[in-house]
């Protein structure tokens, strides 16, 4: 070949290699039509060969990838033959299974969802040999999540569960364990383990799955963060998380870019996650033109410089290709990998939808479709009834066993490492003293006011220490920053980790944590925390990606999968948490409930009426109490630097797994009154309520909760008022009546008890503390608000002020 002939062979390469996917044989119903491109204009042997490659029933997008060496690599495996043939039986049998599996369900429980894969059943192919390299390169456990579709079938194919529980599940025995809680049978998870080929046990993790389609995602990598963080070093490699979506849902559900934008962070990596798109070109009704805007449901991954590799679900050796190449793609470079498996919907959404009414002519295309492990049996010259009838009968023997079962069987089982824990009722013999010596505290802030003496500190943040140094020496009041330092080095120092993440969170937005020091020089970080005594246990703190839901439920799959540690998310201002409304309604608030799993996740949420508009004001606080039933979930709100030391130390000591919201504060993190004196972290617990010990004698008791008690009590002392009494409800739920009854007997000549909020009467937490309050103190009881309001703050620094002014003048009892 002269020179100018081997240019023109790499050109055609080159624009095969970049251009080729468009014009593949992508999937079984002819959606997608060859897209003509000028670039692929070429005849001759050459061309032809190339275009055997990349425009056959893969198609490879992996020249956006600016890393030479990625490209590289994908283009030798497209480019080169299988180094091992495919084991052709192997994979009938995993059809076999597949598709028998549906056919037997569609006829003995007739007109019951299940959510078919039929049309897709490659996925089982696929991800069994996805398991098996991954077992090859030294995988463990995998960490799977995915929604409806399909999901029983890889409940029973891949994470091994027996199949007697899915009938179980379709008999609905036992109903009287789930009355009122409990969650559909295709959204529950299950843990298994995988035989691989080479002998290894992969353990199956398949995370328990609302029906918010991707809600998952961000889970499924905080769970496998988590397991890779206890592993350690080897982590990345032991344990992999393989996330499955629909077509429909990966283009239009903004939380897949966020959980993408994680995947290169340091503090959210897991090194690599495996996508893979189970596409049937259809979501519901709606039809992909319709669904999404650009050609491919995947385009969205192409933000990543990662590879996507596009398969024809009917060509199952292909898949079986593709599987091994995005696995191995994954231990090589670390990355994530997308494969989309394209194939189509044999029934309706579900199988009670008739989609002939929607999609007549591609339903009269799929109906004359055969099974795909009779056409892959065909194409491979194999007889596949050996394989039916042996698992035919498998099947016939566990529906036998399912009908039998007199409990609902429990698909998964917990790590040992929950084994210490709990959840359930609130039970005060949970307490434990959380209070320090004044030895201990002193310890503590040597080392959280200490760094290298090479360390060019910032004169401000060398102040702030100081300052700290006085604090924890009793030498200076408290502030929240140091209070909050203190319980974390504590904890840390007794074994517990510490993991906090948010916006802007090392720093801390309101100025307040500096949990890490910048080198004035060079940007060196030091993190006090990390280095106060050897032996201590991890504490991380990370900046987070601008995104709410995929952040707070990456955090609640850490803290599923490491019950010792403090796992924590905080809200920029508690406003932002509604961005992540389905992690808390879907999980945090409600995975006790449908799954029985729990959580110690703490949500910090910034909480203040402080004239900075409708938007920096409110955590929305009567949205989360009206989410309390059954002891799910904790709320708090601590009202002064004592009192939150406590409260997190409380949280991470206690054997009680339940989340934990926290509303803190912005403006209180420096209020005079809201400062403790060190011998506030001496005495042993969290107070629920706060009495007011300076006015044992009022006739007028106002009870509120956070920043508006400090206020009252501030502008009483500028009045030289004797009265009213403010009692400060510091914890909201449980709803600690019992606490509340002593306190409101230390005031024998009250008459008039006022619930008093700085927020608008159709929030905080009025509509949930009045009707409890009245059992306690009868029908007198009154309420102190903002009028009711569509947003929860007026726009105007002024009128705040005017209407703050108001409330404390009506509270205080002078209006
Ligand atoms: C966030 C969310 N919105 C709407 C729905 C209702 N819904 C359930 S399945 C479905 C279609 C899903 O299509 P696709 O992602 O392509 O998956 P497929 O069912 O085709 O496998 C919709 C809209 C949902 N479950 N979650």
């Amino acid at each position: 070949m002269n020179s100018v002939e081997s240019e023109r062979s790499d050109r055609i390469l080159d624009s095969f290699r970049r251009w080729g996917y468009l014009q593949a044989d992508l999937d079984p119903v002819g959606h997608f039509k060859p897209l003509l491109h000028p670039d692929l204009d070429f005849a001759g042997e050459e061309a032809d060969a190339a275009r055997r490659i990349y425009c056959g029933t893969i198609g490879a997008e992996f020249m956006h990838i600016p890393d030479p060496e990625k490209r590289r690599w994908v283009q030798d495996r497209m480019e080169s033959e299988l180094s091992t043939p495919i084991d052709r039986a192997h994979v009938l049998d995993q059809l076999v299974r597949a598709d028998v599996f549906e056919q037997t369900i569609h006829s003995r429980y007739i007109g019951t969802k299940r959510y078919s894969l039929e049309g897709n059943t490659a996925l089982i192919p696929l991800l069994d040999e996805i398991l098996n390299a991954a077992a090859e390169n030294g995988a463990e456990q995998a960490v799977l999540g995915m929604s409806h579709r399909g999901r029983l079938n890889v409940i029973i194919n891949i994470v091994h569960r027996p199949a007697s529980e899915i009938f179980a599940g379709f008999e609905d025995v036992d109903p009287r364990s789930v009355l009122g809680g409990g969650d559909v049978k295709y959204h529950i998870g299950a843990t298994g383990l995988f035989p691989a080929v080479n002998g290894n046990k992969v353990r199956m993790h398949m995370v328990s799955n609302p029906s918010h389609l991707e809600a998952v995602n961000p889970v499924v990598m905080g769970r496998t963060r988590a397991k890779q963080t206890r592993i350690g070093r080897d982590g990345k490699r032991k344990v992999l998380s393989i996330i499955m979506h629909g077509d429909s849902a990966f283009a239009g559900q903004g939380i897949t870019a966020e959980t993408l934008n994680l995947s290169e962070l340091r503090g959210y990596t897991v090194g690599g996650t495996l996508h893979v798109i189970a596409n049937n070109l259809i979501g519901f009704t709606t039809n992909p033109h319709e669904a999404y805007s650009s050609r491919f449901s995947s385009d969205l991954a192409k933000r990543l410089p990662i590879p996507i590799f596009h398969v024809n679900g009917e060509d199952v050796d292909a898949v079986v290709r593709v599987g091994r190449m995005a696995l191995e793609y994954r231990y090589q470079f670390a990355t994530d990998v997308v494969v989309d498996l394209i194939g189509f919907r044999r029934h309706g959404h579900s199988e009670v939808d008739d989609p002939t009414i929607t999609q007549p002519i591609l339903y009269r295309k799929i109906k004359d479709k055969p099974l795909l492990y009779l056409s892959y049996a065909d194409r491979t010259g194999q007889d596949p009834h050996p394989f039916v009838d042996k698992f035919q009968s498998e099947l016939d023997a566990a529906q036998k066993a399912g009908k039998s079962m007199e409990k609902k069987p429990v698909m998964r089982q917990l790590p040992s490492y929950w084994a210490p824990y709990h959840a359930g009722d609130y039970n005060p013999a949970d307490e434990v003293d959380t209070g320090l010596s004044a030895a201990a505290l002193q310890t503590i802030t040597d080392g959280l006011t200490k760094y290298p003496a090479d360390f060019h500190i910032h004169p401000k943040v060398h102040k702030m220490l100081e300052q700290r140094r006085e604090m924890g020496y009793g030498h200076r009041l408290l502030d929240y920053g140091m209070a909050e330092a203190l319980a974390f080095g504590s904890l840390a120092l007794q074994g517990t980790p510490i993991r906090l993440s948010g916006q802007d969170s090392r720093r801390g937005t309101f100025n307040q944590r500096h949990s890490v020091l910048i080198d004035i020089l060079d940007e060196k970080e030091f993190v006090p925390l990390c280095h106060l005594a050897p032996g201590q246990a991890r504490v991380e703190i990370y900046n987070s990606e601008l995104s709410e839901a995929a952040v707070m439920g990456f955090e609640y799959g850490f803290s599923r999968d490491f019950p010792e540690a403090l796992v924590m998310w905080e809200a920029q201002f508690g406003d932002f948490a509604n961005g992540a409304q389905i992690i808390i309604d879907q999980f945090v608030v409600s995975g006790e409930d449908k799954w029985d799993l729990l959580s110690g996740l703490v949500l910090l949420l910034p909480h203040g009426h402080e004239g900075q508009g409708p938007e920096h004001s409110s955590a929305r606080i009567e949205r989360f109490l009206q989410l309390c039933a059954r002891d799910n979930i904790q709320v708090a709100q601590p009202s002064t630097a004592g009192q939150y030391f406590h409260l997190l130390r409380r949280q991470a000591m206690r054997k009680w797994r339940t989340p934990l919201i926290v509303f803190t504060p912005k403006s209180m993190l420096r209020h005079p009154e809201a400062l403790s004196p060190i011998d506030d972290l001496e005495r042993p617990r969290f107070q629920t309520v706060l009495a007011d010990a300076t006015a044992l004698d009022a006739k007028r008791v106002l009870i509120c909760t956070g920043k508006i008690g400090h206020e009252l009590r501030l502008e009483r002392k500028k009045l030289n008022l004797a009265a009213p009494a403010v009692l400060l409800l510091e914890q909201l739920y449980p709803f600690p009546e019992n606490d509340l009854r002593a306190v409101l007997a230390q005031y024998p000549h009250a008459t008039q008890f006022i619930w008093v909020q700085e927020e608008p009467a159709n929030m905080g937490a009025l509509s949930f503390v009045v009707p409890r309050m009245k059992r306690l103190v009868g029908p007198k009881l009154r309420t102190i608000k903002r009028a009711a309001n569509a947003t929860p703050a007026t726009g105007s620094a002024k009128a705040h002020d005017l209407e703050q002014k108001t409330l404390i003048t009506l509270a205080l009892g002078k209006g």
